[in-house]
């Protein structure tokens, strides 16, 4: 590597001169954006225990009525990008929303892409383009870019949810913003009812469907059914892992986050190879450790972690006689865009 020179190097004159001119030497910032062998991530390895969370969001609930907040959400916020920035990782933003019975979160819609992954409570729905998703624990709901959405509850107990955006994407590329709008219509029908089960999907008129977001809601109870089969079906398998795919094309669900479910066998250790993608973990049944770099967490139910790229990750289940069952985010529908998508092994 050669010894670059510094920008203190360069007389003052110069540097005014190309200062005010709106010119800058490449030499002294070359490394910063072109680091040797391996990226510089700002993503910090970060555990969000739901312990911790829910007794804020409940005072949230207090604190503050639904016509002061479009959307009551507490953000897990990763440290590495600055808390004010909103960032889980480069591509992911997370925030745990919360809908006390008998509330609506109005109607808009946005350019980023959402998915609702529930975390607790029964009751409430999401209208996605007039579609009623009944919202249950576990399940996995699209919203995808430009589609309308609101959230109602007619429950007895709080719900709470996970949300997943690739809002700091759209803000980085300067094209997010959100259209407010009227309480939607429901049409008739919904995509889980035609298109959740596995390998069939609707052809009238021997026709395969072309919508981009052909299903909305996908529901845990299939989602767990199936890494279950795959485990009992492929018992030398280590990773018993699904991915949430449009069922029409197989493709990713979205255009820039990929979702998968991911099943530990009762006291398994899976190591995940480096990959350049950011993930996120978030336990919906069982206690898992959680190992990066030199960090170690334990995810207790409903807690979620943000891994940065280019680590191998290890996974285990404390558990020696129950499955432990995850869902992870991920950028690499983005990192395969880009080009830059790497397994390192
Ligand atoms: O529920 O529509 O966490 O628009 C952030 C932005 C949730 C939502 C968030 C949103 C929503």
């Amino acid at each position: 590597m050669h010894e670059l020179g510094r920008l203190e190097d360069l007389p003052q004159d110069y540097r005014d001169d190309l200062a005010r001119l709106n010119r800058v030497p490449l030499g002294p910032n070359l490394r910063a954006v072109l680091p040797p062998k391996v990226p510089s991530r700002n993503t910090r390895p970060t555990h969000w225990p739901y312990a911790t969370l829910k007794p804020l969001l409940m005072r949230a609930g207090e604190l503050t009525p639904m016509h002061k907040a479009e959307r009551r959400v507490l953000v897990l916020a990763n440290p590495g990008h600055g808390l004010e920035n909103m960032k889980a990782s480069p591509a992911m933003y997370l925030g745990m929303q919360l809908l006390l019975p008998g509330e609506w979160a109005p109607a808009h819609r946005h350019t980023p892409n959402a998915v609702r992954m529930i975390v607790e409570g029964r009751g409430a729905t999401t209208t996605v383009n007039g579609e009623k998703c009944p919202m249950e624990r576990g399940d996995l709901i699209l919203t995808p870019t430009g589609q309308w959405h609101e959230h109602e509850h007619t429950g007895t107990d709080p719900v709470v949810w996970l949300d997943v955006l690739d809002l700091p994407l759209m803000y980085y590329a300067e094209v997010s913003y959100a259209v407010e709008g009227q309480r939607q219509d429901v049409g008739q029908g919904r995509g889980d009812e035609v298109y959740a089960r596995g390998g069939i999907v609707p052809t009238p008129y021997f026709e395969r469907g072309r919508a981009d977001y052909p299903m909305l809601r996908y529901p845990w109870q299939e989602a767990r059914a199936a890494l279950v089969s795959l485990a009992q079906s492929q018992p030398d398998q280590a990773c018993v892992q699904v991915t949430y795919v449009n069922p029409d094309t197989g493709r990713d669900v979205q255009n820039n986050l990929g979702y998968y479910a991911l099943m530990l066998r009762p006291g398994q250790t899976l190591r995940l190879p480096a990959r350049s993608p950011s993930q996120v973990f978030h336990a919906i049944e069982g206690q898992v450790d959680v190992a990066v770099t030199e960090h170690r967490f334990t995810l207790a139910e409903a807690d979620t972690c943000c891994t940065p790229g280019y680590e191998a990750v290890t996974l285990n289940n404390r558990s020696a006689t129950e499955p432990a069952f995850l869902f992870i985010a991920d950028e690499s529908p983005l990192h395969h865009k880009l080009g830059v998508y790497e397994v390192r092994g």
